[in-house]
């Protein structure tokens, strides 16, 4: 079986391996813009074409997978259990066995989705991408982005897509036959206005799956090559449309590769039709909107619901005419609390933009601690290498800006819980500095940090690795000198507010 040697050239070897309680992750949905349809290898899910899409926000699946002492795999959906030959579970379990280290080693996988399942949603695509991540963390993998999106890719083609978050995400064709250069990375392009309005026709699982659809499409298809052959332009077309934020041309490459895809899908025998009547009538709907002077396009996947693209510019006029319409900001903006100097709300400001130009904000320092021989420890957090700055620096156990009408004490205890899985801290506030500090990437961190402490209750630490490198335990006195004899392995924060820290526990 040609997977099961791809994934071993994959994977580190088994004596590199961890075995972590849990392993836990979320990956977003992705709708393609550019749609992947038909697979030149059926086993290792290589595609005939690029594909490009973008991931939904917070629209998605988290994964938890763990240990089964059941003596077999337990599969969970939504807090339901899933019979183990039902298509869903069965999925899972294929890439259960390929990867396990022993025959007799089962996993209990527990998936959340905050979508419909089966109904054109790219439910699968998150899901995948969500267990691939999760198992990667479960096991301690440490593997890049390339090899996770391959390895999403080998469970479901559209997962290779949904390791990025906030992103327009392309899917390389490759050459090789193993699919080694097959892998999905993003596009280095945002668009704070773009929106997605989903139009839910029908929730229920679609009659034909995706997976059988395009392999019959790609077989008995007239139109199939045509097909093939014109994707290259409509990529290029809507690389260009996404670097330069052309809306119609982005909107018009989009709902033209989606009907194209469908065509094919009449062409084949017998045919494939995934539109209801209502998918039509929507459509017709769109299209005279578009001949109204508003500017909206749609594009479909395998399902009747329909996608629709539109500017922020245009929501309201949206929700006018779609009652219905659930609108998706693909990329957000995290913003910052701007203050005075005694942290009196001054406004809003975008968080780069305030990082950028040094304005005085709001921010929190949270510190874990526990009592160890009667000596306090601190829970120190190494930041990720890839953040906007001081990755790699050694922190307090979390540190980040509450959002407009959230306390610092709520702001901290969601964000221990994303950067480290901490749940419901007992979070008091000992003290509040200012400082500045500039960074040598140009930007500057001038806040108002109100210094927090929680006391540990032996909760589990889940580090999530977009966050945190590393942990560890640091007795007080010992980090104060650590920070003495090497401050460059520190963040600028951590001294002011370990002494904020210090003097309250003293
Ligand atoms: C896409 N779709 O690009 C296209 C458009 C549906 C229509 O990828 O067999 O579930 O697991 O590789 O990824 C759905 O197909 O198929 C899909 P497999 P997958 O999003």
């Amino acid at each position: 079986m040609k997977v099961k040697e791809v994934i071993k050239k994959i994977l580190p070897p088994q004596n590199k391996w961890l075995q972590n309680e849990i392993g836990e992750a979320f990956a977003p949905a992705n709708i393609a813009l550019c749609k992947y349809w038909g697979k030149r290898d059926v086993e290792l899910n290589l595609p005939y074409t690029d594909s490009i899409s973008v991931s939904l926000g917070e629209k998605g699946a988290k994964t938890i997978i763990s240990f089964s002492e059941s003596g077999d795999h337990q599969i969970e959906l939504n807090d339901q259990s899933v019979p183990l030959d039902s298509k869903f579970a069965l999925r899972i379990i294929n890439f259960l066995n390929l990867i396990r280290p022993k025959a007799n080693m089962y996993f209990r996988v527990q998936t959340l989705s905050n979508i419909p399942i089966g109904a054109g949603l790219a439910s699968s695509a998150s899901g995948f991408a969500a267990l691939v991540l999760a198992s990667n963390n479960f096991f301690g993998w440490h593997l890049n982005e390339r090899k996770l999106s391959i390895l999403a890719r080998l469970c479901s083609g559209s997962a290779s897509r949904s390791i990025w978050k906030n992103a327009f995400v392309k899917w390389h064709v490759g050459v090789d036959e193993a699919g080694m250069d097959s892998f999905a990375e993003p596009i280095k392009h945002t668009w704070l206005d773009l929106r997605i309005g989903l139009l839910i026709i029908s929730d229920k699982e679609k009659s034909i799956g995706s997976r059988e659809a395009m392999q019959r499409t790609a077989q008995t298809s007239r139109f199939y090559n045509a097909w093939v052959d014109a994707m290259p332009h409509d990529i290029k077309v809507m690389e260009k449309a996404i670097k330069e934020k052309d809306f119609e041309l982005f909107g018009a490459t989009a709902e033209s590769n989606a009907l194209s895809m469908h065509a094919t899908m009449l062409a084949a025998k017998p045919p494939i039709s995934y539109f209801y009547p209502d998918t039509i009538a929507l459509m017709h709907k769109v299209w005279q909107l578009r001949d109204l002077g508003l500017p909206v396009y749609f594009t479909e996947d395998a399902g009747p619901n329909l996608k629709l693209l539109f500017l922020q510019e245009n929501e309201i006029e949206i929700k006018k005419q779609f009652s219905e319409v659930e609108i998706i900001v693909p990329f957000k903006v995290e913003q910052v609390i701007l203050v005075d100097e005694n942290d009196k709300e001054a406004g809003l400001m975008e968080k780069q933009e305030a990082h950028k130009k040094g304005l005085r904000h709001r921010a929190f320092s949270l510190f874990v601690v526990r009592k160890v021989f009667g000596e306090y420890e601190v829970l120190m957090q190494q930041r990720a290498k890839s953040k906007y700055h001081c990755g790699g620096l050694w922190t307090n156990t979390c540190c980040s800006h509450p959002r407009q009408h959230e306390s610092v004490i709520q702001a901290a205890n969601r964000r221990a819980y994303e950067e480290l899985g901490l749940k419901e801290l007992k979070i008091k506030e000992v003290g509040q500095f200012h400082y500045v500090a500039k960074f040598e990437n140009g930007l500057t961190e001038n806040e108002i940090d109100h210094v927090l402490l929680a006391q540990d209750e032996g909760q589990r630490i889940l580090c999530n690795k977009d966050e945190v490198e590393d942990i560890q335990w640091m007795p007080i006195k010992k980090l104060a000198q650590a920070i003495k004899e090497r401050p460059n392995e520190f963040t600028p924060w951590l001294l002011p507010a370990l002494n904020i820290l210090s003097s309250c526990l003293s």
